[in-house]
């Protein structure tokens, strides 16, 4: 029997509350733990509006990108203005790169601080997916924790989807707490992934909450594609150079903790890391945590996991909630302000592994954008880990595109994360390591260890043609690649002095 104080609505209902021009705060990181009712509910209201000839846009604020029901079903209904920080949905992408969506890309650890600081003006509904309500105004969280906390406390006013198909028993699994602005900001005390400093549930002005909605809906994070012969063998390279960091003594014998990015790359190298005799049993501090982990904690291979959300397939996340007090024991999901904080990220020690789109010859990393030009998702929490991680290991095929395009470039088309920030390249051919070495022999050392073997002569005549300098770069030919399959379709086969002379 629902017994709150707060008025039930249908989603139909909630929809028509938000006014065209305003700011929405979601919850939710990836797919996990994002409202699906209300924003189906909102993309058909903007239909309506638009084809009474009304304008109807909102701007989306999330944690991280989000499953069809939310940027799909508002992509589709044209009815976003405003998105940040992260995206994966075709048609938002498309949209983003035809100017019709303002997109900012941005580090997701940032991305409450700067709500908060004002930087993205009010926001005025804070739509929120919860397993379980308070009369007071407390709010247990489902599979994700993202921004939420923040947008619930600077929201105007609040919507709830409350969802059965989570359990309440989720309660306990979180760990909310916001940091305070600076001046008054101190430090973040975790010591080790599984410290918990804050309370299991948000905790919110009841008078702002106008209405909750009820449903029984499954998250919408997909499944992964059955490794390729070059993920799978990313993965054993990724998990043989931690061994030899250990065997060398670089790598504490009780490990250190991971992170791992989002995909089916990522997927493959936790699935190696988890099954290699000589890596101990480990812990994570992460901001995804996959499929692959579910039976790495049900192993006790992975001892402990600090997350900011569960992007599990459904039958993951069911065999998660059958044995909750089992995994309550082994994972914490935190807000993004947390589980990517920089400082933590440095504490702790952490050993980042992200995927790239390319990587250059510097050891510069585009993780965003095609070509330079096109989104794909955005930088996530990619930058928060690599910049401050104790090892931060990169990872991509070397080819893309059957093998027209060489992901190992003579300089980036876009840059994520700098030579500064990034140590470890790795590709199905082999490692890079950077550490330590000058910009001279680390492009010779990415070409010999990581480059397709049908662009590595290729690469090598690149670096025969430049003149000296620090950086072996030509600044007339850093993009002859790039330029050579925007024309032909193809980077193979390069004529690098008709590109000097074009
Ligand atoms: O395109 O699907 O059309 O074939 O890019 O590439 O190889 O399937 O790899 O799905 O792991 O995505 C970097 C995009 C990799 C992702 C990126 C094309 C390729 C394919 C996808 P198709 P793959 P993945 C955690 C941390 C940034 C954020 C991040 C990402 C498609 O991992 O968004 O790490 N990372 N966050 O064909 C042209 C190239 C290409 C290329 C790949 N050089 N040129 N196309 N592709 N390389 C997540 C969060 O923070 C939430």
């Amino acid at each position: 029997m629902y017994s709150l104080p707060f008025p039930i609505m249908t989603a139909d209902e909630a929809a028509t509350l938000i006014q065209n021009g305003q700011t929405i705060g979601f919850s939710g990181f990836t797919a996990a733990g994002s409202p699906k009712a209300i924003p189906r509910a909102l993309a058909q209201r903007a239909e309506r509006e638009h084809l009474a000839n009304r304008d109807y846009k909102v701007g989306v604020l999330t944690g991280a990108s989000t499953g069809p029901s939310l940027d799909g079903a508002l992509a589709q209904a044209e009815a976003i203005s405003f998105r940040t920080p992260y995206q994966s949905d075709p048609v938002l992408r498309s949209q983003i790169n035809t100017g019709k969506v303002r997109f900012t890309d941005m580090h997701l650890s940032l991305l409450p601080q700067i709500v908060r600081y004002g930087f993205l003006g009010p926001v005025h509904w804070a739509v929120v997916e919860a397993c379980d309500i308070t009369r007071g105004g407390g709010i247990v969280l489902t599979s994700a924790v993202g921004a939420a906390p923040t947008f619930l406390n600077e929201a105007e006013k609040i919507l709830i989807e409350l969802n059965a198909n989570h359990p309440s028993s989720l309660l306990g699994m979180h760990d909310i707490f916001e940091p305070k602005d600076p001046p008054a900001r101190a430090e973040i005390p975790i010591y080790s992934p599984s410290d918990k400093i804050g309370s299991p549930i948000c905790i919110v002005d009841p008078s702002k909450i106008v209405g909750i909605v009820l449903t029984a809906l499954d998250d919408e994070s997909g499944s992964f594609c059955d490794p390729t012969p070059a993920t799978q063998r990313i993965g054993e390279l990724v998990a043989d150079f931690l061994v030899s960091e250990m065997r060398a003594g670089r790598v504490p014998k009780h490990f250190l903790p991971l992170q791992s990015g989002v995909g089916d790359i990522a997927n493959c190298v936790l699935g190696s890391v988890g099954s290699h005799p000589e890596i101990p049993n480990f812990e994570m501090y992460t901001e995804v945590l996959q499929d692959s982990v579910v039976p790495l904690l049900e192993n006790e291979r992975c001892k402990f996991a600090s997350t900011c959300s569960l992007t599990l397939s459904p039958e993951k996340m069911r065999r998660v909630t059958d044995n909750i007090n089992f995994f309550k024991r082994k994972i914490v999901m935190r807000p993004q302000e947390v589980s990517n904080h920089p400082e933590v990220v440095r504490r702790l020690g952490i050993v980042s592994m992200n995927t790239a789109i390319e990587v250059d010859l510097g050891g510069n990393v585009n993780s965003t954008h095609v070509m330079g030009r096109q989104m794909m998702n955005g930088i996530g929490g990619s930058g928060d880990f690599t910049r401050n991680a104790y090892l931060s290991i990169f990872s991509c095929p070397s080819t893309a595109k059957g093998g027209k395009i060489s992901t190992i470039v003579p300089l980036c088309s876009h840059m994520d994360h700098s030579e500064h920030s990034v140590q470890i390249v790795v590709t199905e051919q082999g490692v890079a390591d950077l550490r330590g070495k000058d910009p001279h022999e680390r492009a010779h050392l990415i070409i010999d260890k990581c480059a397709h073997p049908e662009f590595k002569e290729q690469l090598r005549e690149y670096l025969r043609l430049v003149k000296e300098g620090h950086e072996p770069q030509s600044l007339s030919l850093a993009f002859a690649m790039h330029r050579h399959f925007l024309t032909n379709g193809d980077m193979r086969k390069i004529e690098w002095e008709y590109w000097r002379a074009h």
